[in-house]
């Protein structure tokens, strides 16, 4: 159940959103020339409520992580419960709380204890960040320092911290900062509606990887530490490889001696309609990083997994000089491993892979005979649009890549779902607890708003820019 909504005065929280509140991955001066951001008051299910009385339905689950939606007493019964019990304690005094070591045992089981050992974070650009330095220092103490360097993908997120924006691939990003850092290389993105067309896609996805054993021998095997990547983009636009690609970047990998890490922080938890997206492409990587579907948003929290042989090393080179105030929070984990249980409960991950995901697929179909859309494309519960200017040549709005997925998301708002514009897609991520009315109405919403959008498209305006991921072509 939500909670009735308070008696805000959303027009001055609008004020004071301008005058004081930065928000994130924003321009500040469009949010002041709106007047202040959206002001969202309460949640239930799957919909948003927000300050102006628009109910809006969710495809994009928070940001890619309500996984068992909103408005769930249970979560909040749990935190309360736990906060009274201990509400903090660390796990730098060799001193760790019960719901950390019951998470990280329960995290280990949905690997089948492939891969057993759990460090925790509050949030997925920390979980990469921990990847990072813990490869690295895996590495110098097994003796080959001289393997540092990572490889990642243009276009790929891994991020917003310094190494994560530096493992990731947003080309808008790394203007900010003078990023990436040194020892990261990235190689092309696996994105076949635009790179690849020309190209059987089999035949695509090997080049692809292909791309990554080049880098590797121009770099020198002996200095490459690890690939990383996330087995569905998502932040870069839903992209989803063909499905050669992911077992020939695995098998490159192995050949060198390279360690595979898969960034979960998005495709984990029952997204792709398994537990893991790794296992949805067919692979067994060395460790993965997770975060939002770990709690379903209720609270910060992320994690990294990684396998005995890695942690085995790591016992031999004493302290990990690693960690946060924040890892292993028992709040969060508590609510975490409460919501672990509530996706195995409701079956949420056998729902997704057999009944709603193909429901989502079918119904994504059926947008395909639309004269602006050039391809439809999903996994489980993640999806994308391609949104073009002409059908037989896949051309986009106004010549090039642009921005037709912010405008046609715009008018997806106005008219009810809340979706995300990426460059020309539209992309979506509901929580996994939608029902079928609840994706007809949103398959039902793009296709009104695709028409609506198509004399603006069509007269070439160009569309406002408010969102830097989406500005992210790289
Ligand atoms: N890895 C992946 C794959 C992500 O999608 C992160 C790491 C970083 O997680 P934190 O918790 O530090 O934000 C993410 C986050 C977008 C968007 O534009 C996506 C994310 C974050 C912000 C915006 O769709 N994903």
């Amino acid at each position: 159940m939500t909670s009735a909504p308070r008696n805000y005065d959303i027009a001055e929280l609008r004020r004071l959103d301008v005058a004081h509140h930065l928000p994130a991955q924003q321009d500040y001066k469009l949010i002041e020339d709106m007047g202040g951001s959206r002001i969202v008051t309460h949640a239930d299910g799957c919909y948003i409520h927000d300050g102006d009385g628009n109910r809006i339905l969710d495809g994009m689950a928070g940001l890619w992580c309500v996984t068992i939606g909103y408005g769930r007493d249970e979560l909040a019964d749990v935190a309360a419960e736990q906060m009274r019990e201990l509400p903090f304690y660390n796990t730098f005094f060799k001193t760790v709380t019960p719901p950390a070591v019951m998470l990280a045992t329960k995290i280990s089981s949905l690997t089948n204890d492939r891969l057993p050992h759990v460090f925790f974070n509050a949030s997925g650009s920390e979980a990469n960040d921990t990847v990072f330095r813990m490869v690295r220092h895996y590495w110098k103490t097994k003796g080959e320092p001289e393997r540092t360097v990572f490889i990642s993908r243009h276009n790929a997120y891994h991020g917003s911290t310094v190494a994560g924006v530096s493992l990731g691939g947003m080309k808008s990003m790394h203007e900010q900062g003078n990023l990436p850092i040194p020892g990261i290389e990235h190689v092309r993105q696996p994105y076949w509606f635009n790179e690849g067309r020309d190209m059987d896609p089999d035949a695509f996805g090997i080049a692809c990887a292909e791309a990554i054993e080049d880098k590797i021998l121009e770099i020198g095997a002996d200095k490459v530490a690890a690939f990383i990547g996330e087995p569905i983009q998502g932040a870069g636009g839903v992209i989803i490889p063909p499905k050669t690609y992911w077992p020939e970047v695995e098998r490159i990998c192995r050949k060198y001696g390279i360690l595979l890490v898969c960034d979960e922080v998005i495709c984990g938890f029952g997204r792709t309609g398994n537990w893991w997206g790794h296992e949805t492409v067919g692979v067994k990587p060395d460790m993965i990083a997770m975060a939002k579907g770990l709690s379903s948003g209720y609270l910060p929290i992320s994690a990294v997994a990684v396998s005995k042989e890695i942690v085995d090393v790591l016992k031999t080179g004493g302290d990990f000089v690693h960690g946060f105030t924040y890892s292993g929070h028992p709040v969060a984990a508590a609510v975490a491993l409460r919501n672990i249980e509530i996706i195995q409960r409701e079956q949420l991950v056998e729902r997704t892979r057999d009944d709603t995901g193909p429901y989502l697929a079918k119904a994504l179909a059926g947008l395909a005979d639309h004269p602006m859309v050039g391809e439809v494309r999903s996994a489980g519960l993640i999806g994308a649009v391609e949104i073009v200017a002409d059908k037989a040549t896949g051309a986009r709005f106004g010549g090039a890549e642009g921005t037709a997925g912010p405008t046609v998301r715009d008018a997806c708002i106005a008219n009810g779902l809340m979706v995300r514009g990426i460059r020309d897609t539209i992309v979506m991520c509901p929580p996994l607890i939608i029902t079928h009315q609840q994706i007809d109405d949103m398959i039902a919403i793009i296709r009104r708003s695709l028409d609506e959008c198509s004399a603006e498209l069509r007269a070439g305006e160009a569309p406002p820019h408010d969102d830097t991921t989406d500005r992210a072509i790289s």
